[in-house]
C-alpha cells in the first residue's frame, strides 16, 4: 500500500513496548488507509466506535464470538453463492485476510461503498489486487442493478454478486442495508463490534469481534470444519445458533468486564 511519509514515521513512533501497541498499531493502518484513498473520512470515525466496545469486550474474542464464528463457518460451507462485501476499512485493515478467507470458502469479492467514490473503489480495487485478489465484483456499470428498499449508495449491487447471492457477509456495515438484505432473501453474515447496532441486532449472524482477528478465525473454522463435517452437521449447528440470545452474551461480557474493572465483582 503506497503510504505518506507522515504516517509511515507516525507507526514507527509506537514503541513495541507500549501496553496499547497492537491497538494504535491497527489505528494506523486505518490512518495510512485513509492518506492512500481506500478510507473514507467517516471511516475514521467508525474505527473510533469499534476501538471503544473492543476495549468493553477486553480486546479478545470470547467464547460467544467463537460460536457465532462456527455458525458463521457452517453457513458459509452451506451457501451456493456466498459473496463477501468489501468496503473502505476492511480494505486497510485486511485486504489480504480477507482475500484469503474467500478462496477458502469459495466466495467472491464484491466492493460495496456507503460514501461512495470512483476514486476509492480504484484505490481498493488496486490494493485487493495487489494482494492476490483475481476477480472483483461491483466495479463494472454494465453489471450494477439495484437492491430495493435501501436509499443509500450501498444499493447499487452487481448483478453477479450481491444480487445473485444466496449469502452476504457484510462485514462493518450499516444498518438499512442488512434490513434490505434480509427483506430479498439472503442471509446476512456480519462482523460488528458493537452488539447493539442495528446491523447486528438485524444480521442472521454477528461476529461481535474485531475485524482484524476474527476474519483469520472464521478461515481456519471453515477450514475445520469443510474437513471434517457432513451437511446435516453444518445444519445443526446453523440451528443450534441464536443471534439475539449471542448478541446478549456479548452485552452481559461488556457488563462482566465492567463490573470487574469497577471493583464490585
Ligand atoms: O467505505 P464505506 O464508504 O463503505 O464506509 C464504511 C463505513 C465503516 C464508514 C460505514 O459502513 C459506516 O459508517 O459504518 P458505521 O455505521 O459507522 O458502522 C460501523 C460499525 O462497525 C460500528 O458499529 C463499529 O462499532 C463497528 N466497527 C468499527 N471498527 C470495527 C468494527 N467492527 C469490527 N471490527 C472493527 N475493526
Amino acid at each position: 500500500m503506497s503510504t505518506s511519509a507522515s504516517s509511515k514515521s507516525k507507526s514507527s513512533l509506537i514503541p513495541k513496548s507500549h501496553p496499547r501497541a497492537k491497538s494504535l498499531l491497527v489505528r494506523e493502518k486505518l490512518v495510512q488507509g485513509f492518506d492512500a484513498g481506500l478510507v473514507a473520512k467517516e471511516g475514521l470515525l467508525a474505527q473510533g466506535r469499534g476501538e471503544a466496545f473492543d476495549y468493553l469486550l477486553g480486546e479478545k474474542t470470547g467464547k460467544a464470538a467463537r460460536n457465532a464464528i462456527k455458525a458463521a463457518a457452517a453457513q458459509l460451507l452451506l451457501a451456493d453463492y456466498p459473496i463477501i462485501s468489501v468496503n473502505g476499512n476492511i480494505a486497510a485493515l485486511c485486504p489480504r485476510q480477507i482475500i484469503r478467507l474467500a478462496k477458502q470458502i469459495n466466495a467472491k469479492l464484491e466492493v460495496n461503498l456507503f460514501y461512495t467514490s470512483e476514486k476509492r473503489k480504484k484505490a481498493i480495487v488496486k490494493i485487493l489486487r495487489e494482494n492476490g485478489a483475481k476477480e472483483i465484483l461491483g466495479i463494472d456499470p454494465k453489471k450494477a442493478t439495484k437492491l430495493s428498499g435501501i436509499d443509500s449508495a450501498r444499493r447499487i449491487v452487481d448483478k453477479n454478486g450481491i444480487y445473485a447471492a444466496d449469502v452476504v457477509v457484510v462485514p462493518l456495515e450499516d444498518g438499512d442495508r442488512t434490513s434490505a438484505l434480509r427483506k430479498a432473501g439472503k442471509t446476512v453474515i456480519t462482523f460488528d463490534l458493537n452488539p447493539l447496532s442495528r446491523t447486528s441486532q438485524t444480521a442472521n449472524i454477528t461476529i461481535v469481534d474485531n475485524v482484524t482477528r476474527a476474519v483469520d478465525l472464521l478461515r481456519e473454522q471453515s477450514k475445520k470444519l469443510a474437513a471434517k463435517t457432513n451437511q446435516k452437521t453444518l445444519q445443526k449447528i446453523i440451528d443450534e445458533f441464536n443471534n439475539k440470545k449471542n448478541l446478549s452474551e456479548n452485552i452481559i461480557q461488556i457488563k462482566n468486564n465492567l463490573t470487574r474493572r469497577a471493583g464490585i465483582a
